[in-house]
């Protein structure tokens, strides 16, 4: 089955629209993607039909609110392939999964003398509190190079996999590069040494069949609003013996079970680290969301976004000075970073703005990795679902028409 992405359109109404008398051709997915109807109606339906706070309440709305936001975790549960749905916490986005496991399992795992290893190509929300981390603890972080084709050297692993290392926090996507990187392989070596590991599924769970399971990752951080769904939930899946031990991140409500004047004792998994009345309304509409996806299936989106950045690349490499970045003759993510000779990214996004294009241009969170290409920031434009490669041709003719406006 292919998708059918003009029937596929018409469930967004953003879509819609037009930008400076141009109709929007939103290419900035990797930064958020569009919500579908089913999305945007789950979330009023919460609020105009059954909005009361859960797990407190008796009252039938309470009960209506508690059962949809717990079906929620289970689809997304059976979405990333968890064992259990007590091993799905719900946060705000990715940076807050990751902040969770450095300040909850890093405080008490890490110490002076330890290693933390990262990759070139991390994004700031799976560095920055690896780095505060570290400097607090007396540990040490050491990355994982990139080739010059945009790929990690896995064979490096061996050398920088030591008895010291206790996590390897990686992503699977590349927010710049789009590189799909062989987590399976990675996992099962940073095993072998007893290294726990860290997945940024930021970019991959919105784009590609996941299973934690089959990888057998530790944790798995991704964003509600890169997959169809709203902004402000995000989900931390850990393994369940790991979030056993973790103590809690947050303390308040709904995470106790006992709470005396001097102490208390923590709730059952998975609320132990959702203190406070959680986001409700987005979980049911982030449950929507993964409906969507999975009618869709996963293994087709895939595809699709290959096709797409096989089609984009094609037709991009014909402009001359236009430089990708990013493997260029294997699968990769539907999305693609370039400069161009003589323009700043930051023009080219502004003028295809002009046309009615959205992409996005300056280091993407990936301020190192982005020096390390040599640029000071590139142009990035990222596709999804409602992608048409019309709207690829759309992106070359006004990169050449910006070309022109530079007299280039
Ligand atoms: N990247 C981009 O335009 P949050 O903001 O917490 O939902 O996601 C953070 C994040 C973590 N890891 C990766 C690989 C990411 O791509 C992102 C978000 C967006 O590339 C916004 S900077």
């Amino acid at each position: 089955m292919t998708l059918d992405i003009h029937r596929i359109r018409q469930d967004f109404p953003i879509l819609d629209q037009k930008i400076h008398g141009n109709t929007l051709v939103y290419l900035d997915n990797a930064a958020t993607s569009q919500k579908p109807n089913s999305v945007i109606q789950a979330i009023t339906e919460y609020y105009s039909k059954y909005n009361a706070n859960i797990h407190r309440g008796v009252h039938k709305l309470s009960e209506d609110a508690t059962l949809m936001y717990e079906e929620s975790r289970q689809k997304i549960q059976r979405f990333i392939g968890a064992k259990k749905s007590q091993e799905i916490v719900f946060v705000r986005n990715t940076t807050e999964a990751i902040n969770l496991v450095a300040f909850t399992w890093g405080q008490q795992h890490i110490k002076a003398g330890d290693e933390i290893l990262l990759t070139e190509m991390e994004h700031h929300s799976n560095m920055v509190p690896w780095q505060i981390l570290a400097q607090d603890k007396g540990a040490s972080l050491r990355y994982l190079p990139i080739s010059p084709e945009g790929e990690l050297i896995v064979d490096d692993l061996d050398v920088l996999l030591t008895e010291k290392t206790r996590l390897l926090a990686i992503t699977q996507m590349s927010n710049v590069l789009g590189t799909i990187n062989p987590i399976k392989e990675i996992v099962n070596k940073a095993h072998s040494i007893g290294a726990k590991v860290l997945v940024d599924g930021a970019q991959s769970v919105p784009h590609m069949p996941v299973d934690v399971q089959e990888l057998n990752c530790d944790f798995l951080a991704f964003s509600g609003h890169k997959m169809l769904g709203p902004t402000g939930i995000g989900v931390l899946y850990a393994k369940e013996e790991i979030l056993q031990e973790m103590p809690p991140y947050q303390g308040g409500g709904d995470m106790i079970r006992d709470v005396t004047w001097e102490a208390s004792t923590w709730n059952d998994l998975p609320w132990k680290f959702e203190a406070g009345t959680p986001n409700i309304a987005d979980v049911i509409g982030l449950g929507r969301a993964v409906d969507y996806l999975n009618a869709l299936g996963m293994e087709q989106v895939l595809a699709y976004e290959h096709e797409l950045a096989k089609y984009a690349i094609n037709q991009l490499e014909d402009i001359e000075g236009l430089t990708i970045y990013g493997p260029m003759d294997k699968p990769r993510g539907g999305l693609i970073s370039f400069t161009l000779d003589g323009i700043h990214p930051h023009d080219i996004a502004s003028i295809l703005d002009q046309q009615g294009i959205a992409i996005r241009a300056g280091h993407h969170c990936a301020q190192p990795l982005t020096e390390k290409l040599g640029a000071i920031a590139t142009a990035r434009a990222s596709f999804y679902i409602y992608t048409t490669k019309d709207e690829i041709n759309q992106l070359c003719d006004s990169i050449l028409l910006a070309k022109k406006v530079f007299h280039l």
